[in-house]
């Protein structure tokens, strides 16, 4: 689904409170990830998946810049990501349904930190936008 002119400046006002925090918030979500999804931790076996460790945090920060990138273009979230989508499809092999975990824990990490700000409308604007996203990382799986 479309994002529309509302949900997309929902999106980019509420991004602003993740400014700052990439580190902290994307070692949060791959933490709850983990702990919530040990499945996922398979894809991983290389990492040092201690609490905060140096790679969680260092890795946390990548995927949440990614996710910041497609914020500042969500008119072109496949071409933005176009790089990842070929790593996702042809070398790493993640199936796709962890994209939805992964999505799902940063949506909580969303809410844990904005709170009130983390409405229901915010929400489905998030959910629609990290569908998109993960439509993108996997439309090069065939
Ligand atoms: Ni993902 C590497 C972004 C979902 C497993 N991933 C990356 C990198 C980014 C990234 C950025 C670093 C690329 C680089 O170094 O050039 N990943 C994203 C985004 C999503 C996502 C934006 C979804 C919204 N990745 C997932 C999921 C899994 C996953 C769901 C598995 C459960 N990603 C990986 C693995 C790597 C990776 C594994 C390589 C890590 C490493 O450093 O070895």
């Amino acid at each position: 689904a479309m994002l529309t002119a509302d949900e997309k400046q929902l999106i980019q006002h509420a991004w602003e409170k993740v400014l700052g925090h990439q580190e902290d918030f994307g070692a949060e979500h791959l933490e709850r990830m983990f702990i919530v999804y040990p499945q996922t931790k398979t894809y991983f076996p290389h990492f040092d998946l201690h609490h905060d460790s140096d790679q969680i945090r260092h890795h946390g920060k990548k995927v949440v810049t990614a996710l910041g990138d497609a914020v500042r273009h969500m008119d072109n979230i496949s071409a933005t990501l176009s790089e990842l989508s070929n790593l996702h499809a042809y070398n790493l092999r993640v199936d796709p349904v962890n994209f939805k975990l992964l999505c799902h824990c940063f949506q909580v990490v969303l809410a844990v930190h904005l709170a009130d700000e983390y409405t229901p409308q915010v929400h489905v604007a998030y959910d629609k936008f990290l569908a998109a996203v993960s439509a993108v990382l996997a439309e090069k799986y065939r």
